[in-house]
């Protein structure tokens, strides 16, 4: 399978470039932020308790999110490969991810990892607020709080792999399309070992 993790701090656009990409390889998209939306919009015990933590642009606690996540990765197993966007945000969660996944034999094969500067997320995310509904949106102080989570829990992830050289940077700003084609240009090289 083409096991693909898109990683980068809130507003990098892991979002965006996910729907080009998944459109592109055929990929499963799993987003934790976009399933976590639709608990919450479905009113499920789930989604209640993590909104007040997404509200407060904090983490939802790891055992929620990699039940969650569990029970995807069961549901998409034939799928030609999957395309991780907001997951793994915690080290506690990539190692939940690679027991999960070794069950299968199925091992991420790279992390993207999409570079952009504070001022440029901080930008992008007030720009965002003006037209989501999203609440940690809304609120300057709740953004900056999740680029502090984001250094602080988050950021380790990126060298949890590094050990296995499987991280790649790639440049965050410029157009969606540039961004888009230096991504392919990497899962391209990986996806050719997969076939
Ligand atoms: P997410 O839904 O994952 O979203 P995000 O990090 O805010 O944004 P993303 O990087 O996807 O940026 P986007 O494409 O929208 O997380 C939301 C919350 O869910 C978390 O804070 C947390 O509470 C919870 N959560 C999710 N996963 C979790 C987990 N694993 N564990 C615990 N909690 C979890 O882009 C941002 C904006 O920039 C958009 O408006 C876009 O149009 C714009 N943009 C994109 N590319 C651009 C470009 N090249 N130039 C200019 N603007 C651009």
């Amino acid at each position: 399978m083409l096991n693909i993790i898109l990683f980068g701090p809130p507003g990098s656009g892991k979002g965006t470039q996910s729907e080009k990409l998944v459109e592109k390889y055929h990929l499963i998209h799993l987003s934790t932020g976009d399933l976590l939306r639709k608990e919450i919009a479905a009113e499920t015990p789930l989604g209640i308790s993590a909104k007040a933590f997404m509200d407060d642009g904090k983490l939802v606690p790891d055992d929620v999110v990699i039940g969650m996540i569990g029970n995807c990765i069961d549901e998409n197993f034939h799928a030609k490969g999957i395309l991780f966007d907001g997951f793994p945000r915690t080290v506690t969660q990539a190692v939940a991810l690679d027991l999960l996944l070794s069950h299968k034999s199925t091992p991420i094969k790279k992390v993207l990892f999409l570079k952009v500067n504070e001022d440029e997320l901080i930008k992008r995310l007030v720009k965002r607020g003006e037209t989501s509904g999203r609440a940690d949106d809304a609120n300057p102080e709740i953004q900056k709080r999740r680029q502090v989570i984001y250094k602080e829990q988050t950021l380790p992830v990126s060298d949890y792999y590094e050990q296995f050289d499987k991280v790649v940077n790639v440049e965050g700003i410029g157009t969606i399309d540039d961004i888009f084609n230096s991504l392919c240009e990497e899962i391209d090289k990986v996806s050719l070992e997969v076939e």
